[in-house]
């Protein structure tokens, strides 16, 4: 070697020692402050209201070691990550010390405005990746997450200079019993997901209990089997050399074959146990009791407690190692609340350490009063080497990592098919034929996907144009061999279509990652979800977890309903317009003719693209509650159920109309006594119950309600910006009820459950029957089935006489 590599090697190895040295001072620090900010929030901050705030100081010592590594040191800006939720303090002290956090959000942590209890998008300040908090669901947004990635990249829409990255999720060991990170990781496994990291926070304790011994076996050959490398990190380097020493290999073997429970407990009880029982079982071998005469108290623990989790250098060199693409899980050996009193104990999950116990924590942190949130105080290294150390850290290097994307435009009016009759699920299937033919800007962002529904809810047309997403070309194989057939299923980097096995869960994860490409990775993705209306609710945490995250997507409902009458009850959907309501951040609807679908569509991408810089609409002051201003998704509710379709030429005081939720198809006359208000395919049940009443009630109105959840918002956003001092402020539907008597009788009905729109009596006092399902479906036609549920025009006519009966008493 000559004497200038030699020097070179040397001054690299002090580099590596200098870092390990910075890094153990940070994660240090990282304990201490998210230990400290839960301890905050429960001991220093008054409590008004008598509730334990909580938090979880065990959790989150459990990934202090290796969120260190990864943040300070292994991460880049272009990766993403997915914190395990009960580790959220550790993630805001991280951000905390590289400048993105405040101390203020951080002595607020759980409080009002303060940093959130689990990771969020949407409410923390501090650059979250992806949300947490339901188990499971982060893991598999980030597989998601990079099959997005690949679909921007190999269609070369990533931003000039964007470089792609990891998906890394940190995951509690728990929450690999959560269904749906299976369900994730065989569509990976199909769609040959990359660059996806999943670090596994082995401390084999969940919330209740230790978990079992037997699992992680099987969990080894499960990634494996799915073409993942598993990296498992075990021992620390002091266990790795008392290895090598004499007994070193009974030592490995007796911790090998330790039952959980015991180690955990052992973890707790601390030296004299760990001294007990390795003399009981070891005492024999030769060099165990040297080893245990060798070793103080402190030196013993240190040593019995070395995991790899918590072992800076093997956490390195672990992550260090991987080089290439290869989906990768760590199987990190932790210990629940290392460093802390609790660790290892089995009730530890929610555990807070007590005023004395945060006291001597305290002293051995060396944190004066008053210092408790000062970055630096208690280090061992001088402040200007930390701060230069922390000025460098590549995660940080290109400050937030959030992007934004240009709206995509859109065309003035969208294609509105023509027929005499039509369903809105076949009418939904025509347009989006239509917009696949073209090239335009819309075409080119517009992606779909379905889990295996693809052609029963009518893209069938929109693929055999646009084609499906695969990394590899592939070619279809029917059509080679000339089998005849109305599907074109080439596969290519092209194709627009991402097809998924039968899985609700994943269909909605999918639709929260493609639904974020303009954040994540700076390139705006329409995207659009369809799936069977009664499904929805198969998926309902991951739809949730969707919105939450503001990620923007449609989502197809169809076919809905009892009019879905031959597949029987457990196909037809009843509650589904009521979660169409009630979930935050979606939009929904129920039109009943193409031409109104059509007009929500278009205006669905629109408000998918807004964001906070729209002008929105002022109507309301002192409130958002509509979301006009900063966008959403949209749900479409639509049926197989083919309606004669009104020969009309919308003009746009009737689209928007439409947009706010509903309109007057047949317009009452002034003092009206009755209307008869639907939504949806029972609009041909509607309609003929009000001709046969307008020869006896000729002023009598037939409301179509396009959006119910509009509607109710609007109406909502009006009360309450009326009782904050504003007179004026109105909704659409009080200026659509306005018309009618004073004690009019409104009758409403759609295919699901009746208080979808019985609401409606509130507006202006209207008494009201409400008509729709209530119970599970049954298999029959059209006919039976509206008979038996009693939203066909003759119950509707019962329902008109009844309430008009109950006006005149
Ligand atoms: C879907 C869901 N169910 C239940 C919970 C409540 N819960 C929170 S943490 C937890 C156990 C987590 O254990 P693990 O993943 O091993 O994390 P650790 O705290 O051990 O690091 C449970 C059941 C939740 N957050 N989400
Ligand atoms: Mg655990």
């Amino acid at each position: 070697m000559s004497s200038a590599t030699a020097e070179r090697s040397e001054g690299s190895e002090a580099t590596a020692a200098q870092r390990l040295r910075r890094l153990e001072a940070l994660q240090r620090k990282v304990l201490w402050l998210s230990s400290w900010t839960i301890h905050n929030a429960n001991h220093l901050r008054a409590s008004r209201d008598g509730l334990k705030v909580g938090g979880h100081q065990a959790s989150s010592a459990s990934l202090a070691t290796l969120m260190t590594a990864l943040y300070f040191d292994v991460l880049r800006p272009e990766d993403r990550v997915a914190v395990k939720p009960h580790a959220s303090p550790v993630f805001h002290a991280i951000q905390y010390l590289l400048g993105n956090q405040t101390r203020e959000n951080l002595e607020a942590f759980r409080g009002f405005g303060g940093a959130q209890s689990y990771p969020s998008r949407t409410k923390d300040a501090d650059d979250v990746d992806f949300s947490t908090g339901s188990v499971g669901l982060g893991v598999a947004m980030t597989s998601f997450a990079s099959l997005v990635q690949d679909y921007v990249d190999l269609k070369g829409l990533l931003p000039e200079g964007r470089r792609t990255g990891r998906m890394v999720a940190l995951v509690g060991d728990a929450e690999l019993d959560e269904g749906n990170v299976y369900e994730a990781l065989l569509e990976g496994w199909k769609h040959d997901v990359r660059n996806v990291w999943w670090v596994i926070d082995y401390n084999r304790q969940s919330l209740d209990s230790v978990v079992t011994d037997r699992l992680f076996g099987q969990i080894d050959k499960l990634f494996d089997s799915m073409g993942w490398r598993v990296v498992a990190l075990k021992y620390g380097k002091k266990l790795q050399a008392a290895f090598a020493e004499p007994g070193g290999e009974a030592l490995r073997r007796w911790i090998d074959d330790c039952p959980n429970s015991l180690y955990s407990a052992l973890v707790f009880s601390g030296a004299a146990a760990w001294r007990r029982h390795l003399l009981a079982d070891l005492g024999e071998e030769p060099g165990i009791r040297d080893l245990l005469e060798r070793l103080d108290d402190e030196a013993l623990e240190a040593l019995m407690t070395n995991l790899a989790g918590h072992d800076l250098e093997a956490v390195l060199e672990a992550f260090g190692s991987i080089r290439d693409d290869r989906p990768t899980c760590f199987i990190a050996y932790t210990i629940k609340g290392f460093g802390l009193p609790f660790a290892g104990h089995k009730d530890n999950h929610a555990g807070l350490m007590n005023v004395e116990q945060m006291a001597e924590f305290r002293r051995r942190n060396r944190i004066g009063d008053g210092e408790e949130w000062a970055p630096f105080a208690g280090l061992d290294l001088p402040e200007e080497e930390l701060r230069a150390f922390l000025d460098r850290v590549p995660f940080n290097a290109e400050g937030r990592r959030r992007y934004r994307a240009e709206p995509v435009p859109l065309p003035e009016a969208f294609p509105e098919p023509t027929g005499a009759s039509m369903s809105t699920q076949e009418g939904f299937g025509k347009i989006l034929a239509e917009l696949a033919r073209e090239d335009t800007p819309l075409a080119e962002r517009l992606v779909t996907t379905s889990p295996d529904v693809t052609v029963s809810t009518n893209l069938g047309g929109w693929v055999n144009r646009r084609g499906i997403f695969d990394r590899h070309p592939r070619e279809d194989v029917f059509r080679a061999e000339k089998v005849v057939s109305a599907q074109r299923w080439s596969m290519s980097p092209e194709g627009q279509h991402i097809e998924l096995g039968i899985a609700e869960n994943n269909l909605f994860t999918l639709l929260a990652a493609l639904g974020l490409s303009h954040s994540l990775f700076g390139t705006r993705l329409l995207p659009i979800g369809t799936l069977y209306d009664p499904f929805v609710q198969r998926g309902l945490d991951a739809l949730n977890y969707a919105c939450y995250q503001d990620a923007r997507f449609i989502v197809v409902g169809t076919p809905a309903g009892i009019t879905l009458a031959p597949e029987g009850g457990a196909h037809q959907s009843v509650a589904t317009p009521l979660i169409g309501m009630a979930q935050d951040g979606l939009a929904s609807f129920e039109p009943a003719y193409v031409d109104e679908l059509a007009t929500i569509l278009r205006w669905a991408f629109d408000y998918l693209q807004r964001d906070e810089s729209h002008p929105g609409h002022d109507a309301l002051p002192g409130t958002d509650w509509l979301r006009d201003a900063k966008g959403g998704s949209v749900y479409l509710r639509l049926s197989t159920l083919s309606l004669a379709q009104p020969q009309r030429r919308l003009g746009a005081a009737e689209r928007a109309r439409i947009i706010t939720g509903g309109y007057w198809l047949k317009q009452p006359a002034e003092g009206a006594e009755l209307a008869i208000v639907y939504s949806g395919a029972v609009a041909g049940q509607a309609l003929a119950a009000w001709e046969q009443l307008a020869e006896e009630l000729p002023g009598a109105g037939l409301l179509a309600v396009t959006s119910a959840d509009r509607l109710n918002a609007e109406w909502s956003a009006a009360l309450q910006a009326r009782q904050q001092g504003h007179p004026r402020a109105e909704s659409h539907v009080e200026q659509l009820l306005a018309p009618l008597a004073r004690d009019a009788a409104l009758v409403t009905v759609l295919d699901g459950h009746p208080t979808t729109l019985g609401w409606l009596g509130s507006v202006q006092g209207h008494r009201v029957q409400a008509l729709g399902v209530e119970h599970f479906g049954q298999s029959g036609d059209v006919p039976d089935l509206h008979r038996h549920y009693r939203i066909d025009a003759d119950a509707i006519l019962d329902a008109c006489a009844a309430g008009l009966l109950a006006r005149r008493r």
